[in-house]
């Protein structure tokens, strides 16, 4: 409410939400990006984040951005995977090749359908971050097989394309927020979730679920969203402006992301975390397919999924 009644002074910093702790590289990168409105807009524009989660879980936060009660907001795509079925796309399991892969697909008019896509649920997509590559963690065993997964409660974000791939997997799918899952595995209530290496680290999940699988599964981007109803206020330069921030500061968040799961990892595995190569995934991959084909539906989607495919193959011939 305080946030709504806020929402009428035109002046104010854009309000910005984040799950993340102040240093992670998500809420770094919107930092910088209201650096650069601060100075190209001489003290206009300018972004105040709420990090580590103050505001709520990503999925309660987007809701409050899109009656316009938060101006922008950092979330991953599977909370927008219930919202929009375009945004699944880039969170199908197995589909990027490579961070070059995915990054190119982003860069270009599938990230951009993607982000316009947002515009009839009352946001404005203005770029994606890198989010690494998600893998499996529990408190057990190490996960080689699919198989080693049966029987385990795992958290998942709350996507349904999340908890289908996860139970065809053989695991029990236990969808919840990022911030109480930690809680949850000190209790016993879950076994395992899944993450990339700056989460494990950060959400300190690697304490209590110290194999670390390298499943590699999902690559789903992270997306910075704006509400449309404050987009709408702007003028059309500062629209530009606003854009042209949120895209540079894309490129800062790459270096970052980069040093940050290289150090993650080396922290991790110094500290005792028991990581695991899967030398065949095929046998997760090919449980795949049925989930592909659930989440897959419209026309559009299944053409901007073959586009992707497709420009994965020509990177990997190096066309
Ligand atoms: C992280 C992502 C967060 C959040 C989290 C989760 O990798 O950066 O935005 O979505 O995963 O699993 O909930």
């Amino acid at each position: 409410m305080a946030l709504a009644a806020c929402g009428r002074s035109g002046n104010r910093p854009l309000l910005s939400s984040d799950t993340h702790p102040q240093d992670y590289p998500t809420v770094r990168a919107v930092e910088h990006m209201g650096e650069l409105l601060r100075q190209e807009s001489d003290g206009r524009l300018d972004i105040r984040i709420y990090s580590g989660g103050q505001l709520g879980s990503e999925r309660d936060t987007l809701e409050i951005t899109s009656f316009g009660g938060l101006d922008l907001n950092r979330v991953n795509l599977a909370p927008l995977n219930s919202i929009e079925p375009l945004t699944t796309i880039p969170s199908l399991p197995f589909l990027f090749r490579s961070t070059e892969h995915l990054r190119a697909t982003l860069d270009g008019e599938i990230g951009d359908t993607i982000l316009d896509s947002l515009v009839p649920h009352h946001l404005v997509g203005l770029c994606y971050y890198d989010s690494g590559e998600r893998c499996f963690y529990n408190t057990k065993r190490p996960i080689l097989r699919p198989e080693d997964l049966h029987g385990m409660k795992i958290r998942v974000p709350n996507s349904d394309l999340y908890v289908a791939m996860t139970k065809a997997l053989g695991a029990d799918a236990t969808p919840m927020a990022l911030a109480e899952a930690y809680q949850a595995l000190v209790q016993g209530v879950i076994d395992g979730a899944e993450n990339n290496w700056p989460s494990y680290e950060s959400g300190r999940h690697f304490e209590v679920a110290p194999f670390y699988s390298l499943t590699r599964h999902v690559m789903a981007p992270e997306m910075l969203v704006m509400s449309l109803s404050r987009w709408q206020k702007l003028s059309d330069d500062d629209k530009t402006l606003v854009r042209s921030a949120a895209k540079r500061s894309v490129l800062y968040m790459r270096e970052l992301w980069d040093k940050r799961v290289d150090g993650a990892r080396g922290r991790l595995i110094e500290a005792g975390v028991k990581v695991n190569e899967v030398e065949d995934l095929s046998a997760f991959q090919a449980l795949m397919e049925p989930v592909w084909e659930r989440f897959v539906i419209s026309d559009l989607q299944k053409e901007l999924v073959a586009k992707t495919v497709e420009l994965g193959r020509q990177m990997e011939d190096g066309a």
